[in-house]
């Protein structure tokens, strides 16, 4: 350590002896870090497709591994979903991230309608998912003991169709929509073809 003498003051206003910086006094002990970090709070959105993490300390980008979280719907279940996600992104200080749900995650989670509904049936489970910068590991969570998610935000955004088509041999109209529906939900007397975008106007096209 090097010292300024500006540093510190004895009760008779003398300053502390200066330690320049080419000749630094080395430490008598160092206590390394050997606590793991762990996960302080969680939230999945099912309305962004996001699962953000909080960490007790910061912890090392690198060794962080998206593919090892499992959702389940319980503290103990061996059919959660394993991610497959692996768009993640990091704040500054390393404390916390945000993984976005892949689609075939997404997906699987939306077609379970008993998964991830809610706070009472979203759990992590997690093994070998990071680790600190002093290289201690988290601690692994078994699916017979997972951690319940700290926040839950339901679906809330509505379904959109982004394209269709139309097969007239075969007689059939495609739809395609942005997420998983439900398909006892569908009412195909609810939609119409039509020759133009405004379906009001004259059709002039010919023949
Ligand atoms: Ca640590
Ligand atoms: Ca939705």
């Amino acid at each position: 350590m090097a010292l300024d003498a500006a540093t510190i003051d004895d009760v008779f206003g003398r300053d502390v002896v200066a330690i320049a910086r080419n000749r630094g006094l080395q430490a008598k002990s160092v206590t390394p870090d050997t606590i793991s970090p762990t996960i302080s709070s969680s939230k999945l959105s099912m309305s962004t497709s996001t699962l953000f993490i909080a960490f007790s300390e910061a912890v090392n980008v690198s060794t962080f591994v998206s593919t090892a979280i499992v959702i389940q719907a319980s503290a103990n279940a061996t059919d959660g979903r394993a991610l497959t996600a692996t768009d993640i992104t990091f704040a500054d200080d390393a404390q916390s991230c945000t993984v976005i749900l892949s689609d075939a995650d997404e997906d699987h989670v939306k077609r379970n309608t008993g998964l991830a509904t809610g706070l009472s049936n979203t759990f992590v489970s997690y093994s070998g998912l990071v680790a600190d910068l002093a290289g201690n590991s988290m601690e692994t969570v078994r699916n017979t003991a997972a951690a319940q998610i700290t926040e839950f935000n339901g679906d809330s955004v509505k379904p959109y169709l982004t394209g269709f088509g139309i097969d007239m041999e075969l007689g059939n109209v495609a739809l395609n929509f942005s997420e998983v529906m439900n398909a006892s939900s569908v009412n195909v007397r609810k939609f119409s073809l039509q020759a133009t975008v405004d379906g009001a106007a004259v059709d002039t096209s010919n023949p």
